[in-house]
């Protein structure tokens, strides 16, 4: 029986020092950015700034994968970062929290996602005789109130960029070096759309693929970061994932898998193309579905999940202060 148990022991230690070094060999194959220090130093002292403050990570948009590693091709996806950008500004908006945004470089941000530059440029007008520019006197609500929010929260959010895969992933990693001394203050809203493919370095072509000849690439599995993160880099922190299907009928076994997987505390589950309508927040024990009529109501359904998660973080965190003070 003794030997039995200490099998099984042992067996259970090895299986999470193997994933442990599957992880760190994948990373190590990986290319660092050279700007992970200054990330670092800038989310500390901007963590240590707001530490009065709930701290969250919010991650947004879509990670390329190269094909080349003098990338002239890569592989995209869809996501225009609309959820992590209007999130961000509902959360900012609790005034409960200090925001770190993690977003896809010249995906949606915060306030400026509410129109293009060419819309602004259409509300402007240049006076030839005074030399002054004006702004139409219609367009002025809804500027003075997004202006009025960005000048109320801009001490609260810190924007940092990403592109690739791999500056995701190592971005990601460095931050939760961070955040890990927050604990369960921290809130993680994974809605970034990582890809699950990759093309290691040492398989990809140095240059430019030449157009010569059909073309076949061979991609490998990206291993589930959200497992180390859960479990080692932030094991204290509320983490809340994103599970987006395109098939409704496989949306919420994968949400309840991937709880079940990852151990975390909530997955946010949406379909493609009705993300924007309806969301259903899954949970270990039950599930709570969100939907609006973006359309005809000209409301934002990230404004009710972030109510929502705001909710679940802090029953969270006083259960979590109510065990400390039995213990
Ligand atoms: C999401 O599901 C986000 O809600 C969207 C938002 C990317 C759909 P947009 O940026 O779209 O507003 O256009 N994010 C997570 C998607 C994802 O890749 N999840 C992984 C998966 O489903 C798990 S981490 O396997």
């Amino acid at each position: 029986m003794a030997s039995g148990t200490s099998h099984l022991m042992t067996q259970r230690q090895s299986s999470v020092f193997d994933e442990l070094v599957q992880i760190d060999e994948f990373f190590a194959q990986l290319q660092k950015p050279s700007n992970l220090d200054s990330i670092r130093t800038k989310a500390g002292e901007f963590c240590k700034r707001n530490e009065h403050l709930k701290i969250a990570l919010i991650t947004s948009g879509g990670t390329t994968v190269p094909m080349e590693l003098n990338t002239v091709r890569f592989v995209d996806n869809f996501s225009a970062g609309t959820r992590g950008s209007a999130s961000t500004e509902y959360l900012l908006q609790t005034g409960q929290y200090a925001v770190i945004f993690l977003y896809r470089s010249k995906s949606l941000e915060p306030y400026s996602r509410h129109f293009s530059p060419d819309e602004l440029l259409n509300q402007l007008q240049w006076e030839p005789e005074t030399d002054d520019i004006t702004v139409s006197s219609s367009f002025k609500p809804k500027l003075r109130e997004i202006l009025k929010h960005k000048k109320e929260t801009e001490d609260r959010l810190l924007k940092i960029t990403f592109t690739t895969l791999s500056e995701y992933l190592f971005t990601l990693r460095e931050l939760t070096l961070v955040l890990n001394e927050f604990g369960s203050n921290t809130m993680l809203y994974l809605a970034a759309a990582v890809s699950d493919f990759y093309i290691p370095p040492e398989n990809m072509a140095i240059h430019k693929i030449q157009s010569s000849e059909p073309l076949r690439l061979h991609f490998e599995l990206v291993p589930k970061v959200l497992r180390p993160l859960v479990k080692f880099w932030v094991p204290d922190a509320f983490v809340i994932s994103f599970k987006l299907e395109t098939d409704e009928n496989i949306l919420l076994s994968k949400a309840r898998k991937a709880l079940t997987k990852y151990g975390h505390k909530l997955v946010i589950a949406n379909e493609l193309n009705t993300r924007k309508d309806k969301v259903t927040l899954v949970t270990e024990t039950d599930s709570e579905v969100i939907k609006v009529d973006s359309q005809l109501n000209n409301v934002e359904i990230e404004k009710f999940i972030v109510e929502n998660v705001v909710q679940r973080h802090q029953d969270f965190i006083t259960q979590v202060e109510a065990e400390t003070s039995t213990h």
